[in-house]
């Protein structure tokens, strides 16, 4: 029998922005499970790539002079470098503007038509740009903006093309009804439900007001609008026009993952457009939730991004690990902080715990703690193991035990908890290690003994690699060289530098079932430890990882400036009164504790503070009188800028200057502070 096969896309991602931390999650996700799918022997097919057209897209290029094609040629290159350096193992890059997507997205859109679900007609309604979406006034926040962006929209009228999603709808809820994994996590599937019984407005699939995108058939006056050339992809992929065979294997896919503000359009819009032209719906369309920095969604609008290549190079300067290392804990990172379908806050420090807790201490350090005994006793050898005893069973047990549990998870898409269950067996083998000591065995002379557990170690550690490689495809490669199976590190570079990342290392849930899959007598190999522990105070205090504050992009409260036209930020503008991120982190800003204050003599308004600001009490002077009174702030966490060269007013020296906010006297001054208390010496950033 033919192996079963599984199907996997990601979004395809507009290419009027570089990627960031929001699009690595998705997409490290998706090969995340891509990878645990084949290591489970299964005939994967996934897919990410680039949404092209548009009138946003065609407005970016414009903004930066040159011609739509040329824009999305760099940015579909900015996609494909991150997914590189991240080890995304996927087997198709689409992109919207190919030839063959072109075919694909017109072959439907006359198929649909030719069967009476499109039609001309006006469309009327308030519109988003950035969405490329019409809302209705009920679905718009205060000050008529868009839900998701916050942005104004616009009334918009025109000729265009409209599709009969109304006509569909009852079946869409049958379809719903009989598949009840279809809108994953479940607790969407009401949100979807209720949309669709609020009523389905047809849907315009056209637009006539600008030219970047693929043209209407018979008529070149309109181009087809962006879902039906986005959502096609995912045919596209499957060979859907062109290789019957193919798409006859892969479609329908087994699941669309996305973010959550796209679930309506891959659980509405997409699975109606198929059965319009008779194909059969995704399996699965997976919402998950959204990253958020310092409460905000990380998105091209708010530019509070976090670059993930740049964010995993800042973790490698400061470990000492390798680059690849480090993307790997960003991508274990991903997978396990929070469970698939919730939103999350990205915090720096819970990344470093992590790195720390989990692969320094509880899976780097049971590597580090064994290998070099294995040298001392038995000539760097891997030994014989002999019968078993003690706590030696109950490891065996829990380690061949522990793939089908993983992978039970994964195939509930639950990242979290089965990497927890990686987790308990790595606790269990550190335990064991502790409680058998190998060395009190050395010492009394019960030498096969102490080989016997060194070895027993390691088998659940081997155990624990294979269930970790599809989260961290790198890091593992070492692992694997030091427990003397250097083949492993060399057969996956091969085949990375290939371009075949998804050929990995071809070890199979099988491997993961058995014990004793390390060979006695082979070599193993001492080398530094792969994670090395991060300093956490030094690290959070080195604003040159402090994730990326926010750069200037268009505010969305800012009614002035489109996204789409505004200048990319940072990576591409030079504006005189701008300054670099660079000059910003030679700023020295943290929080402080006011220990005291008092009235500086024959001075109206200045205070003279005493404020532990960390790693030392400083002398600060501040005008701030009459807006607070001395004892108003003792005891107060205030924002200081610490590295302001020293000044003596009235005879005080004053080391550091307080952070106030006021436009001037008439609105009074405000000292800045933290909303939650925080310690003294906190990096503000
Ligand atoms: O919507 N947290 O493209 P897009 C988590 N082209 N995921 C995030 C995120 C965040 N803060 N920000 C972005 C489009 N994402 C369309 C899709 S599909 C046929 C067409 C991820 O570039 C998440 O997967 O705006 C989200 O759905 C996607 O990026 C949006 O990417």
């Amino acid at each position: 029998m033919a192996a079963e096969r599984f199907y996997i896309t990601t979004p395809i991602y507009y290419v009027n922005y570089y990627p960031h931390i929001g699009h690595t999650y998705t997409t490290v996700i998706a090969d995340v499970l891509a990878r645990y799918k084949r290591l489970d022997g299964v005939d994967v097919l996934f897919a990410t790539g680039t949404d092209e057209h548009g009138i946003n897209i065609e407005r970016r290029a414009r903004a930066e002079e040159v011609e739509p094609q040329v824009w999305a040629d760099k940015i579909a290159d900015a996609f494909r470098d991150v997914w590189q350096r991240f080890n995304i193992s996927y087997d198709e890059f689409i992109r919207t503007t190919e030839p063959r997507h072109r075919e694909v997205v017109q072959r439907i859109f006359r198929e649909a038509r030719d069967r009476g679900d499109i039609y001309k007609g006006k469309y009327e309604g308030w519109y988003c740009p950035r969405c490329e979406s019409f809302y209705l006034e009920s679905d718009l926040v205060e000050d008529k903006r868009c839900p998701v962006h916050r942005l104004p929209v616009e009334w918009n009228a025109e000729d265009v093309y409209l599709f009969r999603l109304s006509k569909y709808a009852d079946w869409l809820l049958a379809h719903i009804e009989k598949n009840p994994s279809f809108i994953q996590p479940g607790s969407r599937k009401n949100e979807v439900v209720s949309f669709v019984r609020s009523g389905l407005r047809d849907l315009a699939v056209s637009r006539s007001t600008f030219t970047w995108g693929i043209p209407v058939p018979d008529d070149p006056g309109q181009v087809i609008y962006v879902w039906i050339d986005a959502l096609s992809n995912y045919v596209t992929v499957a060979g859907y026009g062109q290789d019957e065979a193919r798409f006859a294997r892969y479609w329908p896919a087994d699941v669309h993952l996305v973010g959550k503000e796209i679930l309506r359009f891959h659980a509405v819009i997409w699975p109606i457009i198929l059965h319009s032209v008779g194909l059969e719906p995704p399996r699965q369309v997976y919402a998950h939730g959204w990253w958020s920095f310092r409460g905000e969604k990380i998105s091209k609008s708010t530019g509070n991004l976090i670059d993930p290549w740049e964010h995993a190079q800042a973790l490698a300067r400061l470990s000492g690990a390798e680059v690849d290392v480090c993307v790997d804990a960003i991508r274990y990172f991903l997978a396990r902080e929070i469970p698939l379908g919730q939103d999350g806050d990205w915090a720096d420090e819970s990344l470093l715990n992590r790195f720390n807790a989990d692969l320094a201490n509880d899976y780097g350090n049971l590597l580090n703690r064994t290998l070099p005994l294995v040298a001392r006793y038995f000539g760097g050898l891997l030994p014989e193991a002999g019968p078993e005893e003690g706590g030696d069973e109950a490891l065996r047990r829990l380690a061949t035990a522990t793939a089908d549990e993983v992978l039970a998870y994964v195939d509930r898409c639950d990242f979290q908890r089965a990497l927890a269950v990686v987790w308990q067996l790595l606790a269990a083998a550190n335990k064991y290690l502790d409680t058998e000591a190998p060395w009190n065995e050395h010492k009394a002379g019960r030498v096969a003994r102490a080989g016997t557990i060194l070895v027993n170690t390691l088998e659940a550690l081997r155990v624990a690699t294979i269930l970790l490689e599809p989260v961290m495809p790198t890091a593992t490669l070492k692992v694997w060289t030091q427990l003397g199976l250097p083949h492993y590190e060399e057969r996956a570079r091969d085949a990375r530098a290939a371009g075949r990342a998804s050929q990995g290392t071809g070890l199979s849930r099988l491997d993961a079932q058995r014990w004793r899959g390390l060979s006695a007598g082979v070599p193993v190999a001492l080398a530094t430890p792969i994670f090395p522990r991060i300093d956490l105070k030094l690290a959070l205090a080195d604003k040159n990882f402090a994730a990326t504050p926010p750069v200037a992009a268009t505010s969305a409260a800012s009614p002035a400036a489109s996204p789409a036209t505004a200048p990319i930020p940072a990576k591409e503008t030079s504006v005189t009164e701008m300054i670099s991120i660079d000059e910003f982190r030679k700023l020295d800003i943290r929080t402080g504790k006011v220990l005291e204050a008092r009235q500086v003599p024959k001075a109206d308004k200045l205070i003279e503070l005493r404020v532990d600001i960390g790693d030392e009490v400083r002398t600060i002077v501040t005008g701030l009188i009459p807006h607070y009174q001395p004892q108003d702030l003792v005891g107060r966490t205030i924002v200081v800028l610490a590295n302001l060269q020293p000044r003596t007013v009235r005879g005080v020296e004053s080391r550091g200057m307080l952070l106030t906010a006021g436009f001037d006297d008439t609105f009074g001054l405000l000292a800045v502070d933290p909303d939650k208390p925080a310690p003294p010496g906190a990096p503000i950033s």
